[in-house]
């Protein structure tokens, strides 16, 4: 039998990849589309229990996949102890709760920020009730996203929306309780077109020193101009201990939502690079991983699966990297050296080793092949029949 020729880098991107874990978001399994069409496919959930059954699909296939976030009031139920029995009993926990206020009439001209005290008290009263949840599910994680912003200059004084929205946050942050975490979730633009009320990572960063210890940024990656380097807000926000989560998609133009690493392999990799240089892969960390996708117009399972092996593809490149060499070329100015030793983790072709690991897991070394072999998707298509597809617009 000839030995095995020591692979160092190797077995760090294996080490690495074992721990790696990838929370699933319930609204990838439903419907989802744009303004113009949201498109019905045969076997989408019409029950949050759906949308565990197929989240523990994922998780079997890939080993890497264990929570599902959940969405109030998408996923509202009576009874959410039992639910979280539920999931434990399909192979998967309840993960992060994403609060809504950006669904309702009431909140056109804003939620938490809204000029209407009585609103901010409703939108405030749905936050407070997201964190009841997670006492029930568990939950570590509340995920913040606010729609809030306005359309026109002169629409509504942004100074003042700042101090609604510290007000509510700390309403908020008061109410946690145990290893509960408030994530601060930023967009530059959508629904609202002149201003959000927290549209980038600095005002989520500012508002969550402000709050304390337990409140994190969220890095949704299709929430930036395009251009922006969010490696770097990765790297900063890591170095002050305030990267929470990260939203993984990918987009060409605006907030897509399309597959994580689809339209960007290399930003997602660059991005895990300075994840792994930053702690960030260390589970102590705390950095969570989720998914925050809409399937338009490709299978939800299989894009769910392809989009974990995505990032597992991203995060053992970014493990490859030399970083000896790199720190090497880097302290001797030698710029070519220092863009080859990422290039070289970059250009390699890590599928076998990330197949190989699936196989010493047990598991099928082509996880979306093994879901097309498995005929789940024919029997969901069967048994959902009748009763309404969960979904946006649903
Ligand atoms: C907002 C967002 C947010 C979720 C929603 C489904 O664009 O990224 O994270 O609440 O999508
Ligand atoms: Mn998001």
């Amino acid at each position: 039998m000839t030995a095995l020729a020591p692979d160092p880098r190797g077995d760090t991107a294996r080490a690495g990849l074992r721990t790696l874990r990838i929370e699933t978001p319930s609204w990838a399994y439903g419907n989802s589309g744009t303004r113009f069409k949201v498109f019905a496919q045969a076997g989408v959930p019409r029950t949050v229990r759906e949308k565990i059954d197929d989240a523990a699909v994922v998780h079997s296939l890939t080993g890497s996949a264990p929570s599902i976030a959940l969405h109030i009031p998408w996923d509202r139920v009576d009874d959410y102890a039992d639910l979280a029995r539920y999931a434990e009993a399909a192979g998967v926990r309840l993960g992060t709760v994403n609060a809504n206020v950006f669904q309702d009439d009431d909140y056109k001209l804003g939620s938490v920020t809204n000029p209407d005290p009585a609103v901010r008290r409703k939108a405030l009263a749905h936050l407070l009730e997201c964190v009841d949840v997670m006492d029930e599910t568990g939950s570590r994680d509340l995920k913040l996203w606010f729609s809030d912003g306005t359309n026109y200059p002169g629409q509504d004084d942004i100074r003042d929306r700042q101090d609604r929205l510290a007000e509510a946050l700390a309403a908020v942050y008061e109410r946690l309780s145990g290893d509960q975490r408030l994530l601060l979730e930023y967009k530059l633009f959508e629904p609202a077109f002149y201003t959000m009320d927290v549209p980038d990572w600095g005002t989520s960063f500012a508002h969550c020193l402000e709050l304390g210890e337990r409140a994190k940024v969220c890095v949704d990656t299709g929430h930036h101009a395009p251009g922006t380097n969010i490696e770097f807000i990765v790297a900063f926000l890591l170095r002050a201990g305030k990267l929470g989560a990260f939203d993984f998609n990918s987009r060409f133009y605006a907030d897509d939502d399309l597959m994580v690493g689809a339209a960007d392999p290399f930003q997602l990799f660059r991005i895990m690079c300075e994840v792994d240089r930053g702690g960030g892969l260390d589970p102590a960390t705390g950095v969570a991983f989720m998914l925050d996708q809409c399937h338009n117009v490709e299978q939800k399972i299989p894009g769910q699966i392809r989009s974990v092996c995505n990032v597992q593809e991203a995060t053992a490149k970014a493990l490859l990297v030399d970083r000896e060499a790199l720190r090497t070329a880097q302290r001797d100015g030698d710029v070519i050296a220092a863009n080859d030793v990422l290039m070289d983790a970059y250009n390699t072709d890590v599928r076998p080793l990330v197949a190989e690991l699936r196989v010493e897991q047990g598991l099928d070394p082509d996880p979306v092949g093994a879901y097309r072999r498995s005929g789940y998707q024919d029997r969901i298509a069967r048994e959902r029949v009748g009763g309404e597809q969960a979904g946006w617009g649903a």
